[in-house]
């Protein structure tokens, strides 16, 4: 392994094993960790401290951490740390069966927050004292300064207020990286000022982040690739959906309510929203630009065919042959993508003012467009809420896309009441599924209730949420949003005692 990814003289000294590094973690610890969709998450220590934990719990010894991300990490971080049952605390977003798990049977909190809230929430002290910051980079220039990896996620945050700060510098992700980032922070009120992006391509910061280096505990070579995402290819039901959502672009570019080159995209994750850049790659647009908080393949794909002209994000997440291109033609892509803090990235001003389309999965949505997107029947975590509020109440276009049944048919995904609120009636503009399109925006919600049903609901399920809502309509609850209660719920009760919706 090359030395000169460690070019400050203090900190090669400060070189060790990944073993000797989780020792600086102790029980009881909060570590801020790295990492965002499976990239830029530190890759060995965290196996160095899941061993620790299981030997002292073998030895019949307490010891479990916080353990607070950018977003999901990967097995070598969630997995093995859940996997021993070493995580006390989760935030702000997961995804790996273990942390899952753990998190569903109440062996750990779990904190599902706005991902653009947890900087600030986290300065404030609102998770308690940060005591361990785990960060992975690419390099460490002579004066200390930090090379960012594949992901920025919290790490500013995370290492202005640990007391000990461990980095992981990995040669096995491309030192072209460096010039990507755009490191910048803000304040906290009072004297927070206006975020100057007025542009997704606004470089308003610095490449590199900073660290006093007199808090570095220790530094751990590694030579490891990211997780890879992999990406099936669209199914039948993900080309509708992009079907749809293309079409009503297109529409909405007819009737001169957003530019030819649409606005800035915001995709989430999950290989619907890669259907929909597909889509969007082989569509009559130029010059788009994304300001998103995940970079994935299918906007990989539009940069290199020149439809995207740049991209804005905190975070890119390939699969192994996207990674390949990614890194043999970094040099092209890093005048086209910026990374940002998630704080930044995420920013409710900056989606706001730059007018962003957002695009997000769903597990359910209600009859008046109120959207479940984590609880599986109402109790169940699923991965979180992410970004995706940061961006729906503030986008010029908040779209919210599904399948319209789950479980092989057995579920509708669109039911007469959602189990669990994360986006509200407000806030949700585009109901979409296989089936059709639901533009809610201008509309009463008994006139979205109608239309929600007839676009969206699957053909199985349409008759009995006609009759739900006629009934309810009938009924003595009122006529704005008619509900009637004593059954409201009976679709997820079917579905917990294993029947179909
Ligand atoms: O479960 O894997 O056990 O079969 O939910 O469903 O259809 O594969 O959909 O991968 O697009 O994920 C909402 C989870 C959708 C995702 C969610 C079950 C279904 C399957 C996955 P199985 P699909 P996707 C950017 C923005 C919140 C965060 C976000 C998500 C599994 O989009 O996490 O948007 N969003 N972040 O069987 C019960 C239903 C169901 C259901 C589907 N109605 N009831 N289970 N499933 N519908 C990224 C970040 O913020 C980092």
């Amino acid at each position: 392994m090359s030395e000169s990814r460690i070019q400050n003289a203090a900190l090669r000294g400060k070189i060790v094993s990944a073993d000797e590094a989780a020792a600086f973690i102790h029980p009881g610890d909060n570590v801020g960790v790295s990492g965002f969709t499976g990239s830029g998450h530190p890759k060995e220590v965290p196996q160095a401290l899941a061993r620790r934990i299981a030997a002292a719990t073998g030895r019949g010894e307490s010891f479990r951490v916080g353990v607070w991300t950018g977003a999901s990490t990967a097995p070598e971080l969630d997995g093995v740390l859940f996997g021993v049952n070493g995580g006390s605390m989760r935030l702000p977003y997961q995804s790996d069966p273990e942390c899952r798990k753990r998190i569903n049977s109440g062996d750990a909190w779990y904190i599902d927050a706005h991902l653009s809230h947890v900087a600030q929430n986290a300065a404030w002290g609102h998770y308690g004292k940060l005591d361990v910051a785990l960060i992975e980079v690419v390099g460490i220039l002579e004066d200390g300064r930090l090379v960012p990896s594949t992901s920025v996620g919290n790490n500013p945050t995370w290492l202005e207020l640990a007391d000990r700060v461990i980095l992981e510098v990995n040669s096995g992700l491309n030192a072209k990286l460096e010039g990507m980032h755009d490191i910048y922070t803000v304040a906290l009120p009072p004297h927070r000022q206006a975020i100057p992006i007025a542009r997704a391509d606004d470089r308003i910061g610095d490449p590199y982040l900073r660290v006093d280096l007199d808090k570095v505990v220790a530094v751990v070579e590694t030579d490891c690739p990211d997780r890879d995402t992999k990406f099936s290819e669209p199914d039948e039901n993900s080309r509708r959906i992009a079907g749809h959502i293309l079409e009503f672009l297109q529409y909405e570019v007819k009737k001169g309510r957003i530019p030819a080159n649409l606005l800035p995209l915001q995709s989430g994750v999950g290989n619907v929203a890669n259907a929909v850049m597909a889509g969007l790659n082989d569509g009559p647009y130029e010059n788009l630009t994304a300001y998103t908080e995940v970079l994935q393949d299918g906007m990989l794909d539009m940069i290199r065919s020149g439809k995207l002209v740049y991209a804005s994000s905190t975070a890119v997440s390939l699969s192994k042959e996207a990674l390949a291109d990614f890194n043999a033609n970094l040099d092209i892509y890093r005048k086209r993508i910026i990374l940002r803090p998630q704080e930044i990235s995420n920013h409710p001003e900056i989606a706001r003012r730059l007018g962003v389309i957002s695009m997000n999965g769903m597990l359910e949505a209600d009859i008046y467009g109120n959207v479940n997107s984590t609880h599986v029947l109402g109790s169940k975590m699923m991965n979180g809420i992410g970004g995706s509020g940061d961006f729906a109440r503030n986008a010029y276009l908040s779209i919210f896309m599904t399948p319209s049944l789950a479980k092989n048919g057995a579920l509708s995904c669109v039911v007469p009441m959602v189990s669990h609120v994360d986006h509200t009636e407000h806030d949700v503009q585009v109901l979409v599924t296989e089936h059709g399109l639901a533009d809610l925006r201008g509309l009463a919600p008994r006139q979205r209730a109608k239309l929600v049903i007839e676009k969206c609901a699957d053909p199985k399920f349409r008759p009995a949420l006609a009759d739900y809502l006629a009934r309810a309509e009938k009924g003595a609850n009122g006529q704005q949003t008619p509900h009637l209660l004593g059954e409201a719920y009976d679709w997820h009760l079917r579905a917990l005692r294993g029947e179909s919706m």
